[in-house]
């Protein structure tokens, strides 16, 4: 496919500039290394991004979770903080803007993403049971995991093609769910595990009639269907921008609408919901309510501040109100697809249509002579960080961990580096300095040989490995 017709699926729609709906208080300074001062920061962090200082960073694409910017509003929110152990009043704004925005009854606050994805895991799973899902995600699966379940990837195969035009990638196969469920019958899954907009496969998002056949499907055997709502408010902008019939609905319609089809989410308000820290569960069975509010003071810390400040609840009650502003969320994801366009025009691989959250650039196009266990996605990243100071982050082999029974090497089929643009932080011109960047490291390709990896923790290993030139 020529990079004309790759100029990103949202090009099929009418195509207009957006702009940020709001304007700059107060500044962050940035840090400028030399390159030799890189190439040392390299060294010394294994060429992990991971363990490079942030102060050795110019521009930090290393994730979107919980480095985004809170509004003015939040920060007044943060004033307000009831610091009370229990029943805090902030508590109490948060369970409302839940159930306003998300449609869900009963709240369990967590102090970020993988707190309620571990309590849910605990209540939800018992061990054997198999828990299928829209492609995994490495601490979601882990917590599956440790509670006993097998993880089982159900998604539909395109999200696997980083080139195919598919406008919902995160869509669940039902042929592929159904046919696990008629095997191992009912009983043996713990529950459905969607994620609206799915990060490992570059952001993909499920489209309504997806969730409306998967409820359709989950009710016919009488199974769960929980949701990771992280990044739920940009699957609903792909909802608006693509799927019959919600052209004229906001975001904040489609937001609850999709909900409504599931029995309950859980959340890493370090995302869509604006905050530095936070997270949170919410489900409609008053039975699994109680076994959660029962776990939360073992692992978090009481069922009304599930260990966060009240400070902390405030600001997440107040960033969900902003979050589904479809103002917000047209110009979030205008900045992310600015970055993409600017290099798919420079014929530069990435993961097309270009998603919510990030730019994933494809390793394995970028470096076809890097076999995955040369760690091509990872040699990118330090590749990148050494041109111009950009973290970026690995998605690839080094993510997927080992096969937990035969332990050799996941060897998933997308090998990917992600750009991952944090929420109101930076400005189209940072992007263009990345995008710049990017091709100076394409252009220098051929002359990259790869990395072995040196050090290799037990859990979640990306995080922590240690890497060195081949
Ligand atoms: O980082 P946490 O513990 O607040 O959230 C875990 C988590 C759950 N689901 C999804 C889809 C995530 O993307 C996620 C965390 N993502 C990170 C940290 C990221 O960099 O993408």
């Amino acid at each position: 496919m020529s990079p004309n017709t790759l100029l990103t699926i949202g090009q099929q729609f009418e195509r207009r500039s957006w702009a940020e709906p709001w304007k700059i208080k107060m500044v962050e300074p940035l840090n400028m290394i030399t390159r030799e001062q890189r190439q040392k920061a390299l060294d010394d962090a294994g060429f992990n991004t991971f363990l490079l200082r942030s102060d050795d960073v110019y521009i930090d694409l290393l994730t979107d979770s919980g480095t985004g910017a809170m509004s003015d509003r939040q920060w007044a929110g943060m004033m307000l903080g009831d610091e009370a152990y229990a029943g805090s009043r902030n508590f109490y704004h948060l369970e409302a803007a839940i159930q306003k925005y998300y449609g869900y009854k009963f709240i369990v606050p967590t102090h970020q993403g993988r707190g309620a994805e571990h309590l849910i895991s605990q209540v939800a799973i018992k061990p054997g049971q198999y828990v299928p899902g829209n492609m995994y995600f490495t601490t979601t699966r882990l917590h599956q995991e440790l509670a006993g379940g097998i993880f089982v990837d159900v998604i539909i195969d395109e999200a696997h093609d980083p080139q195919i035009l598919h406008p919902f990638k995160g869509n669940i196969d039902l042929a592929k769910l159904e046919t696990l469920i008629k095997r191992e019958g009912a009983e043996k899954i713990a529950y459905v595990s969607v994620a609206g907009t799915v990060n490992m496969a570059g952001g993909q998002p499920v489209s309504m009639a997806n969730i409306k056949d998967l409820r359709s499907m989950t009710n016919k055997y009488g199974i769960r269907l929980f949701l990771d709502a992280t990044r739920m408010v940009e699957n609903a902008f792909f909802i608006q921008e693509r799927e019959e019939g919600y052209a004229n609905r906001s975001i904040a319609e489609i937001l609850i609408e999709f909900c409504n089809y599931t029995d309950g989410a859980w959340m890493s308000a370090k995302k869509d919901n604006l905050v530095n820290i936070g997270g949170w569960l919410a489900v409609n069975d008053e039975t699994i309510y109680e076994e959660l509010r029962n776990l939360v003071v073992v692992y978090e810390g009481l069922h009304t501040y599930g260990g966060l400040a009240g400070r902390d609840l405030e600001a997440i009650a107040i960033g969900i109100a902003e979050s589904v502003q479809d103002e917000h969320i047209h110009s979030r994801i205008g900045q992310v697809r600015y970055l993409g366009e600017l290099l798919t025009t420079w014929g530069i691989p990435i993961v097309h249509p270009v998603g919510g959250h990030a730019i994933f650039l494809d390793a394995r196009a970028f470096y076809p002579h890097l076999e995955q266990l040369k760690f091509p996605a990872q040699t990118l990243a330090a590749e990148l960080y050494l041109d111009s100071g950009i973290r970026s982050m690995e998605r690839g082999i080094a993510s997927a961990g080992r096969n937990a029974e035969t332990g050799e090497h996941n060897q998933p089929k997308l090998e990917l580096t992600r750009l991952t643009i944090p929420r109101r932080v930076y400005t189209q011109a940072h992007m263009d300095v990345v995008a710049e960047s990017v091709r100076a490291v394409y252009e220098d390709r051929e002359n990259t040989t790869g990395l072995k990896m040196v050090h290799e923790p037990k859990y979640l290993r990306f995080f922590q490995a240690r890497f060195e030139r081949l």
